[in-house]
């Protein structure tokens, strides 16, 4: 490649990067009363920069190879942030290792650009082999906290090159660019991921929901969404932890489940988005659902829709862990819309847009899961024979 080859290949990728930076974002067409998908992706392994990626120097790299590739960017922690809308997002190198790298837009639609720095993450003196999921929550204590996977290798199973455990990596935050890490959660139910931190002290402590699971992927006899408080985030450690959201038979979230993003303060409950799995005979299939606890005892389920709230649809369905949807990531506005941050199938982010007064009207309307198709079809003919009486 002559160093003229070199400087014109290089113009193209910035022209294609700002492109794919600056594409308008838009509604899609379809309807369903409760919140609206976006067409594009809001954030891609393509909006990673340039300078992350290639090596820009001549000498030193005189095909213009990319060195350190992005293989997809993901399950984002979310956040309004001095007037912007920041994401946490999940980026995963080709190297497979995943880390977080702040994410910016004005609006939160579109427009998402990575700062210039991914999030150097100090380790803890067990160091972390991935980190990945974060929940970022602005808690009433005046810290932003993220709270995250951090996965190492099982070492009393040196013979099992895949024997992984999981744990809930804590670190905090003023500015989200130094980062304080405080020490790994400690739990008594086996390993933990899909932890979120409540905003709000509850009885004067902190409150976490937690994922109990007896295995890195397999949830086995544990599972279920969890609840419990610790007396500090600086030594977090949960003595007593009850099930508040069982996974169940036959239903979204039979083979496991765990809450996405902390929940919305409404003046009818704490509003929480989560993800349920089920198994097919294609794999898992993940999906998110909603529920309301109520206002003075979060753990306690007051209303909870059946089945899911947003699916894998069209593209969304195909990717490097394809049939998901998974969330770690929402922002309530002070005018009432919400909005929905997910990753399709574990490749790139999405947004989706409602309003806390449709997604309540969605979670104390719609049916619960009375678990039989008899009973489902009892809530069909009722919905019929209601429309029947309407004269429009
Ligand atoms: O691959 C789907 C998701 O699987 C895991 O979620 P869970 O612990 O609930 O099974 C996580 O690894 C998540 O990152 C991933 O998106």
């Amino acid at each position: 490649m002559t160093q003229e080859d070199f400087k014109k290949k290089l113009e193209e990728l910035y022209a294609k990067y700002n492109e794919i930076i600056e594409t308008p974002n838009e509604p899609s067409e379809d309807y369903n009363g409760i919140y609206t998908r976006y067409k594009n992706p809001v954030v891609t392994a393509a909006h990673s920069p340039i300078e992350w990626r290639f090596d820009l120097n001549y000498e030193t790299n005189p095909f213009l190879q990319q060195r350190l590739g992005v293989n997809c960017t993901l399950n984002a922690g979310a956040i309004e942030f001095e007037g912007k809308y920041l994401l946490a997002v999940r980026v995963e190198g080709d190297d497979r290792k995943s880390f977080f790298a702040i994410a910016e837009s004005p609006n939160g639609i579109d427009n998402f650009k990575f700062w210039e720095y991914p999030v150097l993450m100090p380790e803890t003196e067990n160091p972390d082999t991935n980190v990945y999921d974060m929940r970022l929550v602005k808690h009433e204590d005046g810290w932003i906290y993220g709270l995250f996977c951090s996965e190492r290798h099982d070492d009393t199973r040196p013979e099992d090159t895949s024997a992984a455990i999981a744990s809930c990596g804590i670190a905090r935050t003023k500015d989200l660019k130094e980062w304080e890490r405080l020490p790994d959660l400690i739990t008594y139910s086996g390993q933990q991921r899909n932890v979120v931190l409540h905003p709000e002290f509850v009885n004067g402590k902190y409150a976490l929901y937690t994922r109990p699971q007896d295995g890195f992927v397999d949830t086995g006899k544990g599972g279920g969404i969890g609840w419990g408080l610790t007396d500090s985030m600086e030594n977090a450690e949960v003595k007593e932890e009850i099930i508040m959201d069982a996974k169940e038979y036959h239903t979204v979230y039979e083979v496991k489940n765990g809450l996405g993003p902390a929940p919305i303060k409404t003046k009818e409950g704490w509003l929480h988005l989560a993800h349920g799995v089920r198994n097919t005979a294609a794999g898992l299939r993940y999906v998110l659902y909603l529920f309301l606890t109520d206002l003075a005892d979060p753990s306690k389920i007051i209303y909870k829709p059946s089945g899911h709230f947003i699916a894998p649809e069209g593209e969304e369905r195909v990717g490097d862990v394809s049939n998901v949807v998974f969330a770690n990531g929402w922002i309530p506005k002070d005018n009432g819309d919400v909005l929905i941050y997910y990753a399709s199938s574990d490749t790139r982010m999405h947004v989706a847009t409602s309003t806390v007064a449709r997604l309540l009207d969605y979670v104390k309307n719609t049916p619960p899961d009375r678990l039989r198709s008899f009973t489902s079809v009892e809530d069909r003919i009722a919905l019929i024979n209601k429309n029947k009486k309407i004269k429009n």
